[in-house]
Parts: structure tokens; sequence; C-alpha cells
């Protein structure tokens, strides 16, 4: 290797978090990890800064983690483009980028970085290369996924380690609970955390928990399944630091961490309710047991992706644990009743416990900035160059 390699990611929020929360961990990942002089454009510099704190929103170039954060403004500068360009999930570069692209005697890598989906069709779809219709460009796709036929997914090289050092060290808890201004719960106590969308299904699962026979722990970071949250205990006005209990169950609201310090709550609780992707795949990192709420999409297309992904996961499971899963998950997601489905899911944890730690074990071979970076060396020593 003769000069760091450069790269432009390019993000457009669309709503949420999932968009820029992929973007910033690959970002960070690329900087930290691989030594990439990376740039990181943002469209949404307000929302990116729930993630991270340090983000000054008024500035157009700034410096964060190892990472250059540009706000991606309607007016685009001319730069010069890098050796890597990422565009996530399908947003449109800048033309006057795209020129700058054409124009380079050796041309960029240009990837399209996807959503995750466990859909079988995406082995088949990873890395192909479009072509652009009039300039000498071609972009190629690449598809996070769960087997290694795809990207495979973001795994920081240290994440397993510090999980397992914080999963077997009492004063790493501690310090965690103490941070969130609680006492360690007994080890009798459930500790779930739930972040999701709106969801009218919470109801029964309180009503579950509540009349359940273990106490149960609810952290619920700041988010949108908050007001169903207040109105299951009668409250207009959620908010963090609010604290309820109803039988067995006590909920607490906690305020939305920066991205760095959520896989704490995730590795503190027996099980974790998660959301659209990044969360979701968090989740899996943690070991634990989960419930994915899945980003809704119209026309259902999202219960496909959702069934993929359960048929995927439940491969090694016994088949009554993975009837439970099944049922539990679908009824999350269909905004049903899982009361019961809950009960006879939580009685398979032992089991769920075991899958989940060899699930992600069984995926952290498969590291997508690795591999992106291979992909990208591939084609760049093809192209008659060896950055
Ligand atoms: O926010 P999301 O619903 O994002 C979604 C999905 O990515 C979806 O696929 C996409 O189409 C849509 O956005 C536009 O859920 P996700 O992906 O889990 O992103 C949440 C991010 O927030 C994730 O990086 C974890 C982070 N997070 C924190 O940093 N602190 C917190 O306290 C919590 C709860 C989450």
């Amino acid at each position: 290797m003769n000069n760091p390699v450069t790269c432009d990611i390019f993000c457009n929020v669309i709503d949420n978090y999932g968009d820029i929360g992929v973007c910033w961990r690959l970002a960070r990942q690329l900087a930290n990890e691989y030594g990439v002089a990376v740039r990181l454009w943002m469209d949404d510099l307000a929302s990116f800064r729930r993630l991270c704190p340090e983000v000054e929103v008024s500035l157009a170039q700034q410096r964060c983690r190892g990472v250059e954060v540009r706000h991606w403004a309607a007016l685009f500068p001319e730069v010069e483009p890098a050796h890597l360009v990422i565009e996530a999930f399908a947003c449109e570069l800048p033309e006057s980028y795209i020129a700058a692209m054409a124009a380079q005697e050796h041309k960029p890598v240009w990837i399209n970085l996807e959503y995750l989906s466990a859909e079988d069709w995406v082995a088949g779809c990873h890395k192909l290369p479009s072509p652009h219709p009039f300039l000498p460009l071609i972009k190629y796709f690449f598809f996070p996924g769960f087997t290694p036929q795809t990207g495979g997914l973001l795994l920081e090289r240290d994440l397993i380690a510090r999980r397992d050092a914080f999963q077997s060290d009492a004063a790493q808890q501690r310090s965690f609970w103490q941070s969130i201004g609680m006492a360690m719960p007994d080890t009798a106590t459930l500790r779930v955390s739930l972040f999701g969308y709106e969801n009218t299904a919470l109801q029964s699962l309180f009503d579950a928990w509540a009349s359940g026979t273990q106490a149960v722990l609810c952290l619920v970071p700041e988010g949108r399944i908050l007001t169903q949250v207040g109105q299951y205990f009668g409250d207009a006005v959620p908010c963090v630091g609010k604290a309820y209990s109803g039988g067995n169950l006590q909920v607490r609201v906690l305020p939305f961490v920066e991205q760095e310090r959520y896989d704490e709550l995730l590795w503190a609780c027996d099980i974790n309710f998660v959301r659209g992707e990044d969360s979701c795949v968090r989740a899996q990192w943690a070991g634990q047991p989960f419930v994915w709420h899945i980003y809704p999409q119209l026309d259902n297309v999202h219960m496909q992706k959702l069934r993929a992904f359960m048929a995927l996961y439940c491969t090694d499971l016994p088949p009554d644990a993975a009837h439970a899963l099944y049922a539990l998950w679908e009824g999350w997601n269909h905004s049903a009743s899982p009361g019961q489905a809950w009960n006879d899911f939580w009685i398979h944890e032992s089991i769920l416990r075991q899958q989940a730690r060899a699930w992600a074990y069984k995926l952290s071979g498969n590291s997508l900035a690795l591999n992106l970076l291979d992909f990208f060396r591939s084609i760049d020593k093809m192209r008659g160059s060896e950055i």
C-alpha cells in the first residue's frame, strides 16, 4: 500500500437514526481500524448529534473521532473525489461530484451500500455492477447480510471481547447501572431493554409482565414507543427520567445515549427489543435473546424480510422454540396481543440464550468493513492501480 485509501461516504437521512447509525459506524471503523481517510457527508447534522453529541450542528466541516464530518448542503463544494465512494442506501450523489468522478483519469470505486436483508435474492445481487447510462463509471451494489455469500455485518474488531469482558465483570456492570442512575438489579429480576416504533402490542406485553411471577425491569430509551408506555400508565407526558410500576413490572425511561454507549445497555439486559437495522444487528452481537420490530414498509414488504430473517435465525433452534419465536415476533410486528406468546417464548429462555450466543459467533467471521475494503482493492487492482 503506497498512499492511505481515501473514502467519501454519503448519507441522506430519511427518517429515524438507522441511515446515520450505519454510516457513522462504518466511517469510524474504516478510519480507526483500517487507517482509511474518511469524509462523511451528512445532510442532517441535528439527527447525527443524537448519536454523537460532540457534533457542532452549525459547522460545515469538522473532525469527530477520526472522521472528517462534512455537512452535505444543497450547494455542493468542488472537491476531489475519494478513491472509494460509498453512497449509502441509494442516496443520490451530487451531479457535480459524479462529473468529477467521471473526469478522473483513474476512476474511483463507486459503491451503493444497500439495506440489510436476509432474503435469498440478496446473495445473487451482491457485488453486481451497474454501468452509468452515459458516463464512463460503474457503480457496484454491496449488500450486507447474514451468510458468507453476502457482504456481512458491521462488527468492530474488539466488540465481542469488550462484550465478554463487560458481561463477566460485575464492577463494569455496576458502573453501567450507576451511569443510568440505578442500582444493579438482583439476578432474579428480568432486565429488558425496549427500543421500538409505536406499537399497540405493548399493552398486552406489559400486562403479561405485570401479572407474571418474575419481577421485570423494562428500560425504555426515549423514542417513538414512549407514547404507548405513557398510555399504559395513564401518563400524558411520558419523558426521560420517569419511572412507572404495576404488579411485577417496573419501567424506567432512559435518555437516548450516544451510539457507542448503546451496546452496554444491550449487554446489561437479559432480552432486548430492537428495531430498524442497526440496533437489530447490535442486539445480535450482544449474544442475548432479542425481539425485532422491523421498519414498516408499504404493502407489508417488511414482513417478507422479517420471515426471511426468522427462517435463518431459527435454523438451529428446536421446532417448539422456533415456533414460539415466530409467534412472539409476528405478534409484536402485527400490533397483535403478544402476551401469551411472550410466556410461551420465555419458557425457552435457556435454549434461546445458547442460540443467541452461537449465532453471534457464527456471524462474527464476516466483517462488512473488511469485505468492502477487499472488494475495493480487487476492483482497483483490476483497473491497474494499487493503492
Ligand atoms: O432508527 P431506526 O428505526 O432506523 C431505521 C432503519 O435503519 C430502517 O431500516 C431504515 O429504513 C430507516 O431507519 C430509515 O432503527 P436503527 O436502524 O436501529 O437505528 C437506530 C440507531 O440509534 C442505531 O445506530 C442505534 C442508535 N441508538 C443510540 O445511539 N442510542 C440509543 O439510546 C438508542 C436507543 C439507539
